[in-house]
């Protein structure tokens, strides 16, 4: 592939993604840099520091959405890239990182080549993408866009009761700036696939057309603890079995729905957790996707039936929270067709999918003219420390980025 006349610099930018996963580095790879946790703030203090170094006026807001600001030729809104640094516990070095270190090759590179846009740009991570330790996932963008209340997020706890408010005063990133100020002319976001479509087709350039609908639940079973040798099965009451009749009949659903339903009970803890004790509590989460709102919500509804129904034969006491809950979004089509004409242009293999995954750019969707460009997963693999893309992709989809900017703030003067 010959290199486009104006195209970023990709030793660059692996180093900066290889640096930022030096913070939070699991001793097998991979890393692990959970929101408002130390190693997020090493990293938020490591990404910080390079924009200040490029020149970009950084402002950090309530909910700890940082921003780094380069001015264009004329005043306004900005073309704002982003994407999160927070990670899974199990997190590879390309989820979100690609997204916001992908914006700064892009400054860098228009600054190395002396071009100014006429609109600014700006560059963004946004707090707590992931939701792994906080639910729900996407809080700085939501709280950015007005759909989470500020003084709400930062009430919330963690399942180990840590506060949002806290933590974030704790790594220094409360921040000052009004949140949702900075109100953007429009939001791209690189971002990894995380599944498998375009690394088995052999597809460079992903165009994302939509995002699939994300329901969060949290179900806590109340059973009666007992001993596992002397009690008749008859006269049992098992939160546990509750637990392990709902990651089942979860699936099963799945299978049965078929299209883009999915379901995965990503936790199950059972108090008090002992060979010898029938379990007294499960507490489980439900993680149910759909790119069709109106599917999504039977899935939701014929699932907590069955939990209902399921603790109910059990004699068990059930009680539901939801963690999270976004619709579907569509993204906007003349941004869709602007990131597809100059990955076309630029000579790149592309094809239109839907996104599996979460993002923040499903929350600036409904009032930003928004778009992401995806490149392959390798093996579709991510949320896991094996996650990798090659050095060859991820030059292709900042230099998308890269010309995207361009088309869309105005190309260099
Ligand atoms: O869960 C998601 O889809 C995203 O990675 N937060
Ligand atoms: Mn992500
Ligand atoms: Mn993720």
């Amino acid at each position: 592939m010959n290199r486009p006349a104006l195209s970023i610099n990709p030793d660059r930018l692996i180093e900066r993604l290889n640096r930022l996963g030096e913070k939070g580095a699991l001793s097998g790879g991979g890393c692990c840099r959970l929101a408002l946790s130390d190693e997020d703030r090493q990293g938020r203090d490591l990404v910080v520091g390079w924009m200040r170094e490029l020149g970009l006026k950084v402002s950090i807001d309530g909910i700890g959405n940082v921003m780094g600001l380069r001015p264009g030729s004329e005043d306004g809104p900005p073309v704002m890239v982003g994407s999160h640094i927070d990670t899974v516990r199990t997190g590879g070095l390309y989820d979100g990182c690609l997204g916001v270190l992908g914006g700064l090759e892009v400054v860098e590179t228009l600054n190395e080549t002396g071009i100014t846009t006429k609109r600014p740009l700006a560059v963004t991570f946004f707090t707590n993408e992931e939701g792994a330790r906080f639910a729900p996932d996407m809080m700085g963008s939501a709280v950015h866009q007005g759909f989470l209340d500020l003084d709400k997020a930062l009430g919330l706890t963690s399942i180990e009761g840590d506060r949002v408010g806290d933590e974030l005063e704790q790594i220094g990133y409360r921040g000052d700036a009004e949140t949702g100020q900075l109100r953007a002319h429009c939001y791209i976001e690189l971002h990894i696939e995380q599944g498998p479509v375009l690394d088995a087709e052999g597809i460079t350039i992903g165009i994302v057309e939509k995002v699939q609908g994300i329901s969060w639940s949290e179900l806590t079973i109340e059973g009666v603890s007992n001993h596992a040798g002397t009690t008749p099965m008859a006269l049992r009451c098992d939160a546990g079995v509750v637990a392990s009749r709902v990651a089942v009949e979860a699936r099963e659903m799945a299978e049965r729905m078929g299209g883009d339903q999915v379901a995965t009970v990503g936790v199950t803890e059972l108090e008090p957790n002992q060979v010898n004790v029938i379990p007294r509590r499960a507490v489980m989460t439900v993680d149910l996707r759909n790119t069709d709102e109106r599917l999504l919500q039977d899935a939701e509804s014929h699932l907590f039936a069955f939990a209902e129904s399921a603790a109910q034969e059990e004699g068990a006491a059930l009680e539901k929270r939801t963690l999270a809950r976004f619709e579907p979004v569509l993204f906007d089509q003349q941004m869709v067709d602007t990131v597809e004409r100059n990955a076309k242009q630029l000579g790149y293999s592309t094809r239109r999918l839907p996104s599996g995954a979460g993002h923040d750019a499903q929350m600036m969707a409904p009032n930003c003219p928004t778009a992401m460009i995806f490149v392959p997963s390798r093996d579709g693999i991510s949320h896991n420390i094996e996650e990798f893309t090659t050095p060859e992709d991820i030059e292709a989809g900042a230099n998308v980025l890269l010309h995207v900017v361009l088309d869309k703030a105005g190309g260099g003067q």
